[in-house]
């Protein structure tokens, strides 16, 4: 199966998180974090940091953001999966500013809206705010199913590369 690489970004601040209202493409009309597709030539932190600011304005230097899931996404009768790498940090410096791709707004912790997120985040957000280490993996059909799924707590980041290429 032909894998792509994406990042993942979620900025934090005392009890809440940066999250993106994504205004065209694929996953419009949902809240998010900042991300996209790793570039030839880019590490994929680089590629983190470089989306941050394209997508909203923040700097942010890439040893001050933490890789802190990893998650894969299929889509049945499709031939890539998604490999998304998930970041976070509470190190940063500008202030959020709309994009023609993304809407970033504050919200809360307790106030996620998730009803107007991908389906899995509900499954894996109860991770990072618990600041434990994740794999996951869903299988969805369409955009508003998913068929399977695991979720698994990680060692760490670093284990889970090693045991793996
Ligand atoms: C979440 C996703 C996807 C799904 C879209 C591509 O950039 C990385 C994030 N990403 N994020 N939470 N769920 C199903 C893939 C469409």
């Amino acid at each position: 199966m032909l894998r792509k690489l994406y990042t993942l970004v979620f900025v934090r601040q005392e009890n809440q998180i940066l999250l993106g209202m994504k205004k065209r493409g694929f996953g419009v009309n949902k809240w998010n974090g900042f991300g996209g597709k790793v570039e030839p030539n880019e590490s994929i932190i680089e590629a983190a940091a470089r989306e941050l600011k394209e997508e909203c304005s923040l700097e942010v230097k890439t040893s001050d953001l933490k890789n802190i899931g990893h998650l894969e996404f299929t889509f049945e009768g499709q031939p890539t999966l998604m490999d998304v790498r998930v970041y976070s940090t509470d190190i940063f410096t500008g202030k959020p500013t709309e994009s023609e791709e993304m809407r970033p707004k504050w919200f809360d912790v307790e106030d996620i809206p998730f009803d107007e997120m991908w389906l899995d985040d509900r499954l894996w957000f109860p991770y990072m705010f618990q600041g434990k280490t994740f794999f996951g993996r869903f299988h969805y059909e369409g955009f508003e199913k998913i068929l399977n799924y695991k979720i698994e707590e990680l060692e760490s980041m670093d284990t889970f590369y090693e045991n793996r290429e």
